[in-house]
């Protein structure tokens, strides 16, 4: 097995309320194996159907539209996108569903620009309650509605944030008035604190972003904090990749993993994060999946419920965008054979994970857990000691868990070499990796 068996350590625990571990603990101290995996199930179930609703707001034409399909990885004209740059004229929200998950969902609200416009009314007319947490766009200065907005979603108990949107716009139109070296044009004009001799993109955004946010506290809001982004590789450049960090840090445990399963890798930092909430669930999964009817893997038998593994191997190889659709299209993001791509992959892509390509892993498994299964029960959570008195777990439990743990590191590292190949050569390479 590999070395990684050696270093292991107490992994976090998934969130699990009181109640639900008092009776799996019970059940494990009962040595009643088939009641502790059913909770396990039930959790697992459970964990299955929280949903993510975010909702964007903000003036007609700021972005609302392109931000939506930006925040799920669509362009304007791809399937499932909302329409832009149409002009608003209904009280309408809108649902878009993500297209890799439909757990999260990115809500198209109406426009805050009319002059009658009131926070509450709209708020409850656009069903506030639904929604985790709400987005505030403006293409230019944050408006009185923009502020007032914020404040009643702050009274209600609710996350705002304040995006920027079209910073590429502004970006180019301060290129124009350098040259093509990057000196200021204008003749007899002085340079500037906030418009140097030589041309800085940085210098740029710094003033956005600080204009910005003097308005919005002159406008009464509290150290304000201002997110610049552009749709197009919204996930890699200026803010966005600092906003989906913020998002997840904000998130409330239970809910990180829906919101980072259909992330889209664009950094190491994402791909990290991935693995670590994946990897709280190996516990409760390897429970769950102890206890079933014994499966005969050639070498040996355990009791696995091989479904069970099945369906998580392919939720590995989909969060790691291991999947054909993820690499075709990434493929045709980054304009390299979708073939290069997958050189660099070990494990079995989505597709190929079958219950004889399972079995083949339990079999190459099971010599670990017996050699570490002492090893692995010191490490246990405490709450699950018990598991390790059970002869019925005794060879289940640990066999599952090295198998998924394995599994999740090596697609991981799958994702990695993939991330890394695909970025071969290109510019985007200082985004990415920041
Ligand atoms: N250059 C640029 N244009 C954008 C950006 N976001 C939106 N737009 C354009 O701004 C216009 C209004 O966008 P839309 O998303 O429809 O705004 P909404 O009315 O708030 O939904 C459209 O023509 C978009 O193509 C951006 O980040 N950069
Ligand atoms: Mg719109």
């Amino acid at each position: 097995m590999a070395s990684a068996e050696a270093h292991l350590e107490v992994e976090a625990l998934p969130h699990i309320s009181e109640g639900d571990m008092n009776e799996i603990r019970a059940a494990l101290e009962k040595e009643d194996l088939t009641a502790a995996a059913t909770k396990a199930h039930e959790i697992l179930a459970n964990e299955e159907k929280i949903q993510l609703h975010i909702a964007v707001t903000g003036e007609s034409g700021s972005g609302k539209s392109s931000f939506v399909n930006a925040v799920r990885g669509l362009q304007d004209h791809e399937e499932g996108a909302a329409e832009t740059g149409v002009t608003e004229t209904t009280m309408e929200c809108s649902p878009y569903p993500h297209p890799q998950d439909s757990h999260v969902t990115v809500w198209d609200l109406p426009g805050i620009g009319t002059p009658n416009f009131r926070p509450d009314t709209y708020l409850k007319e656009v069903q506030f309650d639904r929604y985790d947490f709400f987005i505030i766009i403006s293409s230019s200065r944050f408006t009185y509605n923009a502020a007032t907005l914020a404040k009643e979603i702050q009274a209600q108990g609710k996350r705002f944030y304040f995006v920027r949107s079209k910073v590429d716009q502004d970006v180019s139109n301060e290129r124009r008035l350098y040259d093509e070296e990057g000196v200021l044009k204008a003749k007899g004009k002085q340079a500037t604190e906030t418009r140097p001799q030589q041309f800085d993109e940085m210098a740029v955004l710094a003033s956005i972003r600080q204009d910005c946010e003097r308005k919005l506290a002159d406008l009464g809001i509290r150290s304000p904090q201002v997110f610049l982004v552009c749709r197009d590789d919204f996930s890699m450049m200026y803010n966005g990749p600092r906003l989906l960090q913020t998002f997840l840090d904000d998130l409330p445990s239970e809910k990180k993993l829906s919101f980072l399963r259909p992330l889209a890798i664009t950094s190491k930092e994402v791909l990290r994060k991935k693995k670590e909430e994946l990897m709280k669930y190996v516990w409760l999964k390897s429970l769950a999946s102890c206890g079933a009817s014994a499966v005969h893997t050639g070498a040996a038998s355990a009791d696995v419920d091989i479904a069970i593994l099945v369906t998580s191997l392919k939720e590995y190889c989909r969060t790691f965008g291991l999947s054909e659709e993820s690499l075709q299209k990434l493929a045709k993001q980054v304009n390299k054979p979708v073939k290069e791509l997958k050189a660099v992959i070990k494990t079995p892509l989505d597709h190929e994970i079958t219950k004889d390509v399972v079995i083949k892993l339990l079999t190459k498994s099971l010599g670990g857990a017996v050699q570490y299964t002492s090893l692995l029960m010191k490490v246990l959570p405490e709450e699950w000691q018990a598991i390790g008195c059970l002869v019925s777990a005794a060879i289940a439990f640990p066999t599952t868990f090295f198998l998924l743990r394995n599994f999740l590191s090596d697609a991981a590292d799958d994702a990695e070499r993939v991330l890394q190949k695909a970025l071969e050569g290109t510019t985007q390479k200082s985004h990415l990796w920041s």
